[in-house]
């Protein structure tokens, strides 16, 4: 019903077209043609027509890591959908809490880009997830519940049906700490239950729910056989291709 979604985030590395390439390359040699599962990279804005073309001929998407919620005009240092669609992106990811926590990013300019990504057509990846303080305090329910609400505001089902979400815990972001599959889980089924309460049950089970936060190839075939687990947003393990690899390959 649901195909799993393998996404690597890139972030800001690695710091040469070169060294971009040749990545991109790895993945998409040791994938091949056909795969079961959807992968997609994330790499550098400054990158993305370089590796389109590389990616040339094979299924992988290519994803923007962010991108503004106008299309064109005075904004110095921003990027637009329709930037991102022109250089060959299919992805985008928004609100990743490196930007929200980073960045001072609202839920209600995800809402925007999110909003501004369905209208140029990219398939937006919108993450949301709990600090360590917040999840001590036991209100992990309650920050995905203002997160969903405010960053999904205003969609239709069948705009909902299209947008994937990926859940990441803050404090497994980067950290080596990973959520059990049963944390994982339980985070998942709250948000499929979230989804069915507002946009129906037929729209919840479409709607493909990425874990992300120091997933690596001797974890992922755990996290990803949770039923509600449909998919990765990688970031660190993405650097590498062959643990990507190995990732995609627990997933299928
Ligand atoms: C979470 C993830 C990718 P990592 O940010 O989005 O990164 O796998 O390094 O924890």
């Amino acid at each position: 019903m649901r195909t799993l979604l393998i996404a690597g985030n890139w972030k800001l590395n690695p710091t040469t077209v070169e060294a971009a390439s040749a990545l991109a390359e790895g993945v998409k040699n040791g994938l091949g043609a056909a795969t079961d599962v959807h992968v997609a990279i994330a790499p550098p804005f400054v990158f993305l027509t370089q590796i389109d073309g590389v990616l040339s001929g094979s299924p992988i998407g290519l994803s923007g890591q962010d991108m503004y919620w106008e299309n064109s005009g005075a904004f110095t240092g921003e990027i637009s959908g329709p930037m991102l669609v022109d250089v060959g992106c299919t992805h985008v990811i928004l609100g990743h809490s490196e930007r929200r926590h980073g960045q001072g990013e609202t839920n209600a300019q995800v809402n925007a880009k999110l909003k501004a990504a369905l209208g140029v057509k990219l398939i937006p990846i919108v993450c949301i997830g709990e600090t360590k303080d917040e999840r001590l305090a036991e209100q992990t329910e309650a920050v995905l519940l203002e997160q969903l609400s405010g960053s999904l505001a205003g969609l239709s089902p069948e705009e909902m049906a299209g947008v994937v979400l990926a859940y990441e815990p803050v404090w497994a972001i980067g950290t080596g700490l990973t959520a059990s599959p049963e944390q994982a889980q339980a985070a998942h089924a709250y948000i499929r239950g979230w989804l069915t309460q507002v946009f129906g049950e037929a729209t919840a089970a479409r709607v493909v729910v990425q874990y992300g936060g120091s997933v690596k190839p001797d974890n992922a075939i755990e996290l990803l056989s949770c039923p509600d687990i449909d998919g990765a947003l990688v970031g660190g393990a993405a650097l590498k291709a062959a643990d990507f690899l190995a990732i995609i390959k627990a997933g299928q």
